[in-house]
């Protein structure tokens, strides 16, 4: 077996005894089921089986958008190990978004709900894509109907370090998604990384309760699982009070903050029930020192958050070893082993220690590049090789790593990215605005919402509430505005630029309550 590719290495990790359970599930909208280590081998060969078989093109890309099951997980595996390149969709993506990926990564392969075939299908078949297939969360659909003719054996394409493993959509701040280009060293580098820094083990049980078409739920937590030969008990949906009533059995929950911040609203929440526990983590947008705080008083466990991005995978990690140095709120700890992280100013000089600038990372975990867009990719990087990561932060005189803002126009609501030049535009578009801009303010429960305010044209009349139903019908869910108010005009600086400050300023209680 291929030791290079990512598969293989995970595989390498699985236990010995292979009819060992190896997934739970049965709360949320998944049937109750166990899944055995044999179970994700056989059935992720038979998939990579039925895409080998499929006879795509060297580099054949897989689109996928499907609700969260454990045979998704397998057909991630599959496509791995078929060495395709794997591309996850946000399930709340709609028809404009969808076309736009497909368009951009030309995917030989999309596999979508039985729900979405009609219109996901039209948009494949358009872009020239010749095989769709269907997936639902209860394991019905056409892709498991065709790999199931398909032999359980299969061996493992042989793949060197530096070949695509994943294509992952990020936005961009001048509107439209880049695709960051992840090969198998960069994730297996840093899944084995992970391994050793937060001390993974075969006994280990994982409450996995995050989607899987984003770094944090497919990377992070599953090859962490994975990887150490340990158990993981399976979320479709994150449910607090379920999540709650698993945990006496188990040992690492990973969430984004939003996660925590639901959790504390539990009454169940407290010592006993997190008496298992060995290790909470937090990342994907930053946990406030109030909820690492209430986590600590409630069960006695400190939170350790970690800082990362699709880009890059996980680049830094507050210490494992609380004897050893403290998990520190408000910080994101240490770059990780063979993770380099330095902070300059615009200028490109190196900022002192405690001083506050633009963080720059390289590493094996960082990305190859932007999925065609060779310009876009070099513009991102210095001339000296480092990644610019668009975030502001400084690093202490002992070493903790603080994020403190960011360069690039983003809002982080719930851990998923949001990009007010993409909202903008499609507000921009709509009869009777003249402008529109889009802000990030304080919300108690997704950390942070997206606010618009928009400008009408002379003698047009606007209603916030139809612009934000407008939205919903074009945009993922997420996205849409939760406030949209219409204005005569926009603060500007003498410049002409649009003072976004200001908005943030004036519509930061909302939410906050
Ligand atoms: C749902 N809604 C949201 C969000 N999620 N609004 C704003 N921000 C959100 N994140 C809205 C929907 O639009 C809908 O509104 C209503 O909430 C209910 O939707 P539902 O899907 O039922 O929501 P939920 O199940 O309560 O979801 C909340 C959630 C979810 C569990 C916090 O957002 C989530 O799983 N977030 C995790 C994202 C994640 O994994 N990020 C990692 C990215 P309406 O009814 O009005 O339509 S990886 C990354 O960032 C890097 C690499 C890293 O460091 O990890
Ligand atoms: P994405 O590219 O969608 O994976 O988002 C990556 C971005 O999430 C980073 O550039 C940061 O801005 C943010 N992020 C991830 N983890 C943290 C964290 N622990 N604290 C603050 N921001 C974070």
């Amino acid at each position: 077996m291929n030791q290079t590719n990512l598969y293989a290495a995970l595989r390498a990790s699985f236990p010995a005894d292979l009819d060992a359970t190896a997934i739970e599930t049965g709360d949320g909208p998944l049937a109750p089921g166990y899944y055995t280590w044999r179970d994700l081998e056989r059935g992720s060969a038979m998939l990579a089986n039925l895409l080998q078989s499929l006879e795509l093109p060297e580099g054949a890309r897989v689109a996928v958008q499907t609700e969260k099951s454990v045979e998704a997980l397998m057909l991630y595996l599959a496509v791995i190990r078929a060495g395709y390149v794997y591309l996850p969709l946000n399930t709340a993506y709609q028809a404009a978004e969808i076309e736009y990926f497909v368009g951009n990564a030309e995917p030989s392969v999309v596999v979508c709900t039985r729900r979405n075939f009609g219109w996901v299908s039209k948009i494949a078949f358009r872009a020239g894509t010749k095989n769709v297939f269907t997936l639902d969360d209860d394991g019905s659909g056409s892709l498991l109907d065709r790999a199931a003719m398909h032999s359980d054996r299969h061996v493992v394409s042989s793949r060197c370090g530096d070949d695509l493993a994943a294509i992952l959509y990020t936005s961009g701040t001048t509107g439209r998604s880049k695709g960051a280009m992840l090969s198998h060293a960069n994730l297996l580098s840093n899944a084995r990384v992970l391994h050793g820094y937060w001390g993974w083990r075969g006994d280990d049980v994982l409450i996995h309760a995050l989607p899987i078409f984003h770094v944090h739920g497919l990377f992070v937590a599953s090859h962490g699982a994975l990887l150490a030969g340990a158990k993981m008990i399976w979320f479709g949906k994150f449910d607090p009070r379920a999540v709650l009533g698993q945990l006496p059995r188990a040992t690492v929950f990973m969430g984004v903050p939003t996660l925590y911040v639901r959790l504390l609203a539990e009454p169940g929440l407290g010592h006993a029930a997190c008496a298992h526990m060995r290790l909470f983590i937090a990342g994907s947008a930053p946990l406030l020192p109030e909820t690492f705080n209430a986590w600590r008083t409630r069960t006695g466990h400190t939170i350790l958050e970690r800082y990362g991005m699709s880009e890059t995978a996980m680049l830094t990690s507050n210490p494992y070893d609380i004897h050893h140095s403290e998990r520190r709120a408000g910080t994101v700890g240490f770059p990780l082993p063979g993770v380099g992280l330095r902070v300059h100013d615009d200028q490109g000089h190196e900022v002192a220690a405690g001083g506050v600038g633009n963080i720059e990372v390289r590493g094996p975990n960082v990305f190859a590049g932007y999925w065609r867009m060779p310009e876009k990719t070099a513009e991102e990087f210095t001339a000296d090789g480092w990644f610019k990561t668009g975030d502001v932060g400084k690093v202490a005189v002992d070493g903790y790593v603080s994020i403190v803002g960011r360069s690039k126009d983003l809002i982080i609501s719930g851990g998923y990215n949001v990009y007010p030049a993409e909202i903008e535009e499609h507000i921009n578009q709509m009869p009777g605005v003249a402008e529109s801009a889009v802000v990030g303010v304080p919300h108690r429960d997704f950390g942070e919402a997206v606010v618009a305010v928009v400008v009408r044209k002379a003698g047009a009349t606007l209603d916030g509430s139809a612009i934000g139903a407008e939205l919903k019908a074009k945009i993922a869910n997420f996205k849409v505005p939760k406030a949209v108010f219409v204005v005569d005009e926009l603060p500007r600086n003498a410049m002409g630029k649009v003072q976004k400050n200001l908005l943030r300023e004036a519509h930061k209680a909302l939410f906050a309550g």
